[in-house]
């Protein structure tokens, strides 16, 4: 097949499985064209069958922001002319699924109906529970659904907040976050922690955007808590809107020398081989990627009974799921973790087999027979 993905390039969970989709997809024979406003985050070296198309934003004095939506309306319906595209991916319902929609509305007069490319739509959190849930956005998120060709979304959850919310015409297939257990395994290395000064102590890691939803200042709290009674490091990767607050804090704390911020890091097995507890304390998550990732590591979660979490995490036996908010509660369980080897051990036993569950080339095949399933239906 030849198939367009549009998704962010930005440090986070949709551009990720968007990009690791295309190179997978890629690497069984389809043509893959990635339309972003910079390289995807994951996207690295290129490869045979993947082509990427930068969308350029122009800038017209009359004009005091850019058209992104239109930009890259433009480049999908160009691409998609001269390459014949048979499916065209929206991650992130808006402004992908509608820039698909109107680039297929630009082709309409240019090649017979046969020839347009069908469009399929990955729903993955905060397009439809922070900008979907904002009522001034609700019509165009409902029409970016309501005008896909297809559907999925990462995860039940994301699946039923979404026909809470929108009530769709069509049905919402579930197809979920994915791993490469192939790349994503434990592999301790000493000189890691020597690089990071870390010692003998337990580490725990956390990795995100820093957006408001991931509650950086819980994580604080928590490990705060968790390094007045044992000696361990907190390490912090990813950076964004929080970063700032979560810096004053942890000096407000006085534990500024136990946590480090360490930026957007792209190379993260080699952190997570030697992290003992992953903390992801989110009042919101459609799936929560970065926690599937860690336990394909051997890294246990501790995080909240919220969201897509309870579809892949079984408290007591791959971690733990505590109330969102619930610091005393998540501190108590990491703890748990941290102390008792014996459960740490089964625990991260557990948690790289329930990451095989994930395993990218089952996802990716769903994913092609939801494409061919589309194709299909003519
Ligand atoms: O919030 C993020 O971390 C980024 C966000 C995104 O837009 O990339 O992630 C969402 O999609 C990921 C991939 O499907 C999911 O694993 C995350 O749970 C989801 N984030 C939220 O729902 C907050």
């Amino acid at each position: 097949m030849k198939i367009g993905i549009i998704c962010h390039p930005t440090y986070g969970g949709s551009g990720a499985i968007a990009t690791e989709l295309g190179k997978a997809l890629a690497a069984k024979g389809h043509t893959v064209h990635f339309f972003s406003q910079s390289v995807p985050f994951r996207l690295g070296t290129f490869s045979k069958n993947i082509f990427y198309h930068e969308v350029e934003l122009k800038h017209y004095p009359l004009f005091e922001c850019s058209f992104y939506s239109l930009a890259l309306a433009s480049k999908i319906a160009e691409v998609a002319y001269y390459e014949n595209l048979d499916v065209v991916h929206a991650h992130y319902a808006i402004p992908h699924a509608l820039s698909a929609m109107l680039a297929r509305q630009m082709l309409d007069d240019k090649c017979s109906h046969s020839k347009c490319f069908k469009i399929a739509t990955t729903l993955h959190g905060t397009d439809i529970t922070v900008v979907g849930a904002d009522r001034g956005m609700q019509d165009v998120v409902r029409l970016a659904i309501n005008k896909s060709d297809g559907v999925t979304s990462v995860s039940e959850y994301l699946k039923d907040e979404t026909v809470r919310m929108f009530s769709p015409k069509k049905d919402i297939t579930v197809i979920s976050n994915f791993v490469d257990t192939s790349f994503f395994f434990r592999s301790p290395k000493q000189e890691i922690r020597e690089q990071l000064g870390i010692g003998d102590e337990k580490v725990v890691i956390h990795i995100s955007n820093f957006r408001p939803v991931k509650c950086i200042g819980d994580i604080i709290r928590i490990f705060y808590a968790i390094s007045r009674k044992i000696n361990a490091t907190l390490l912090l990767v990813g950076d964004g809107p929080e970063r700032s607050e979560a810096e004053i804090l942890v000096r407000e704390l006085g534990i500024a020398d136990r946590v480090r911020f360490l930026g957007k890091l792209e190379v993260i097995v080699p952190l997570l081989s030697i992290a003992d507890l992953m903390l992801m304390p989110s009042n919101a998550e459609s799936f929560g990627l970065a926690a599937l990732e860690a336990m394909a590591c051997g890294v246990p979660v501790v995080a909240t009974l919220a969201g897509g979490f309870p579809e892949f995490i079984v408290p007591g036996v791959h971690g733990y799921l505590l109330a969102p908010g619930d610091i005393e509660g998540m501190t108590e369980k990491a703890l748990l973790l941290l102390t008792d080897y014996g459960h740490w051990l089964d625990c991260s036993e557990a948690s790289i087999l329930q990451a095989k569950h994930f395993e990218t080339a089952s996802l990716v095949e769903q994913y092609e027979e939801y494409y061919t399933r589309l194709l299909e239906e003519g």
